[in-house]
């Protein structure tokens, strides 16, 4: 247990040999949203912010992130939690207030302050709920995988999947998962998850 959290990314085969021996469904697939949908995600302050709450929470909770996209205003990823320990929401929760604390601390904006949004941690910064979604077997993996690294092209972002910098495709690539030119639009890629968006 005490290995997760020092790789950031593993390929969806390594990921999905070991949770098929555990057989303990400790791989979710989730989606994070900003308050109001404010577009600050991949912001310079905001990278880093989320960067360090990762990192920080990572100390004490450990997991390890199989795939993850940045979206201005949203997140997608896909997390794999140490065997028998499913608390994906306190992770959830410790990360949104470490980064809202260290986005404070650059003058990042906020929204609503409510008291009982401060009490969460979460200060008008994200939105309260969170989709998750449980990947079940190795297509349903493989799927949650690919409709993260297709994001940014499902969103208008770019044109190609290989032109958008924050999310984990690039070292997919260089795991050999993919191919540099991979991606198209029109494909099907777990549109199940639209509701999720
Ligand atoms: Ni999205």
């Amino acid at each position: 247990m005490s290995r997760l959290g020092r790789d950031p990314a593993m390929s969806y085969r390594v990921i999905m040999r070991r949770y098929l021996r555990s057989r303990s469904g400790q791989v979710y697939f989730f989606t994070l949203v900003t308050h109001e949908r404010r577009p600050f995600l991949t912001t310079d302050a905001g990278r880093s912010a989320l960067r360090e709450a990762i990192r920080h929470v990572r100390q004490t909770h450990p997991f390890r992130i199989t795939a993850i996209v940045l979206l201005p205003d949203h997140l997608h990823a896909v997390l794999e939690l140490p065997d028998g320990d499913s608390d994906y929401s306190t992770r959830w929760r410790l990360i949104k207030s470490q980064f809202t604390r260290r986005w404070r601390e650059t003058g990042g904006m906020e929204g609503d302050t409510s008291q009982s949004r401060q009490q969460k941690g979460e200060r008008g910064v994200w939105q309260r709920r969170f989709y998750e979604h449980t990947c079940r077997d190795e297509n349903d993996l493989k799927r949650c995988v690919d409709y993260i690294h297709v994001n940014p092209l499902k969103h208008g972002l770019v044109q190609r999947v290989r032109d958008w910098p924050w999310s984990s495709f690039h070292r997919y690539v260089k795991l050999g998962e993919y191919t540099s030119d991979w991606g198209n639009a029109d494909d099907w890629y777990g549109d199940e998850f639209l509701d999720a968006e």
